[in-house]
């Protein structure tokens, strides 16, 4: 029943047949409440595989990880306290969801973050344009934003309150760093947890493995990093200043 749905599970999804019913199944048995795959014209099965295993699947009209993300989010339920987001590849090592989705729904964080970067050794399962890309990220945001922040994994959860307020607009690869900062920007309360990357399942990448989508890929971020260092945030409210006079 709708009213009962309190955790969703968002996954953007390209050509995925041959992982997304596995990580749809890992979802569920993992206590997510629903699953909304934002589907961007996939050529294969991942539409009939994903409801097979008991998903939504909303059709994304405009190209683009963000713009899927957001045709997703756009079937969240209104009684969803959290949405968790994570890859369709089998990428995400999804026995760590408790870590990730609890500390939101129990209220005490905005945004929890799967961090990739802490196991030196299972870093290897990421491609080395995922780890280069990630470092040059982490690093930017610690010195733009001053955080502790260490990657940009896709494996995360946010309360959907944090969510309304961050106003998500990049339509491509800069959704996740534009979550985070955005967030750094508000003062929201935002933790990493250590995750160990895994390597897709099946099929193929449509990001590293390919140098065209890698400097897409990798400028989006970066130009998202450097874009909301100081830009006035669209509908976002100020953080509420506490102790001031
Ligand atoms: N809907 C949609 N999903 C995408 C798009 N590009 C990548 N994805 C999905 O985003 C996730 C990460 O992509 P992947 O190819 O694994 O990138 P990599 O891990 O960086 O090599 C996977 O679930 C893909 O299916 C896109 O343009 N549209
Ligand atoms: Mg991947």
């Amino acid at each position: 029943m709708e009213a009962q749905i309190q955790l969703v599970a968002v996954m953007p999804a390209l050509d995925e047949e041959g992982s997304i019913g596995a990580v749809i199944a890992d979802c569920f048995a993992m206590g997510v409440d629903q699953v909304i795959i934002g589907d961007n014209g996939s050529t294969d099965n991942t539409a009939a595989v994903a409801r097979a295993a008991g998903a939504v699947v909303v059709d994304a009209p405009v190209r683009g990880y963000g713009a899927a993300c957001q045709a997703a989010l756009a079937a969240v339920p209104p009684s969803a306290k959290a949405v968790v987001f994570c890859d369709a590849d089998g990428a995400d090592d999804l026995t760590r969801m408790r870590d990730i989705v609890d500390p939101v729904l129990a209220g005490c964080a905005d945004l929890v973050i799967g961090s990739r970067a802490h196991d030196p050794a299972a870093r290897r399962a990421l491609s080395w344009p995922q780890r280069t890309g990630n470092m040059v990220s982490a690093i930017l945001m610690r010195l733009l934003y001053r955080v502790a922040v260490t990657d940009l994994g896709p494996f995360r959860c946010v309360s959907t309150e944090a969510l309304a307020r961050l106003a998500m607009e990049d339509p491509n690869f800069g959704w996740t760093a534009e979550m985070q900062v955005k967030a750094y920007r508000l003062s929201m309360r935002v933790r990493e947890v250590a995750v160990e990357p895994r390597e897709r399942t099946a099929g193929v990448s449509k990001i590293s493995g390919n140098w065209h989508a890698v400097f897409r890929a990798g400028w989006a971020i970066i130009t998202t990093i450097l874009k909301y260092h100081r830009c006035e945030l669209r509908l976002a409210p100020p953080a509420p200043e506490h102790g001031a006079a």
